[in-house]
């Protein structure tokens, strides 16, 4: 069976991150090993407190998984701090670790912060280098390109500033009218996925979903392009299968 290895931050109330991820793999076929690097007290309106991992603990996850089971692929999605940034970056470059996928996850959509502002550009000096593949959604790929992404010639001059960091890059959930768009740019060619607006609220942890779902199908052995149509396909029928769950906007169902 495949296996990878996800380091990521918990959301209690079971929509995103790990709890995701964890949903993902097994939905998949896949198993999921997993170091948790936060702890999230949240609910369908929001988050009320983080509690961070101390960083030695996160290695200490990570290096007694891996002491066992080489992950065929990591998804890296919540850190919080710029020194979970910096473990997570050195876990990687010790184990020489492959197929990295990395959500860069900056903030929550209900609003808070989920990684420190300060750790932003510590994740594109030292952690991007040793990565395979980074997911921004639209806004995050705004930050990391430095300019606001919202038409498609946007989206490919982002994907392009972004891929000199070093990774591959797909950009995920564009959105034209009626239609919606995931975008890879490999350094050479763009390929682009696209599929119908879908109409819901219920869309927490779609992109935890996207990015573990790219990990599984590269850990599988499938080409970027190949992996990212089947990411995108599994992430649109999660997205169609969201279901009402607590007040506010409902989770996806991988
Ligand atoms: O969807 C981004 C995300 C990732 N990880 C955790 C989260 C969230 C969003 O709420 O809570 C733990």
């Amino acid at each position: 069976m495949i296996h990878i290895l996800v380091i990521a931050g918990s959301d209690s109330f079971g929509g995103a991150g790990v709890q995701a991820d964890v949903k993902t793999s097994a939905r998949l076929g896949a198993h999921a090993t997993t170091a948790v690097t936060a702890v999230t007290a949240q609910n369908s309106l929001g988050i009320t407190a983080v509690h961070k991992v101390p960083v030695s603990f996160i290695s200490k996850q990570v290096e007694t998984i891996i002491e066992d089971l080489m992950p065929y692929a990591v998804k890296i999605g919540m850190l919080f701090t710029a020194a979970a940034v910096r473990e997570v970056a050195r876990l990687i470059k010790k184990h020489n670790l492959k197929r990295v996928v990395v959500d860069p996850v900056f903030r929550a959509s209900t609003g808070m912060e989920l990684l420190e502002p300060g750790a932003i550009s510590v994740m594109k000096d030292v952690l991007f280098p040793l990565t395979g593949v980074v997911t921004p959604n639209l806004d995050e790929a705004g930050i990391l390109a430095g300019k606001k992404v919202k038409g498609m010639e946007e989206i490919v001059k982002a994907a392009k500033i972004i891929k000199q960091l070093g990774p591959d890059v797909v950009i995920t959930g564009g959105h034209f009218e009626d239609r919606c768009v995931d975008l890879v740019f490999d350094g050479k060619d763009i390929h682009q996925f696209w599929g119908s607006k879908i109409y819901t609220e219920h869309t927490h942890g779609s992109g935890c979903v996207f990015s573990t779902a790219l990990a599984v199908f590269l850990g599988e052995g499938k080409s970027l392009v190949k992996a990212t149509e089947m990411a995108h396909d599994f992430t649109r029928n999660a997205i169609i299968k969201g279901y009402e769950c607590g007040r506010g906007a409902g989770p996806v169902k991988p």
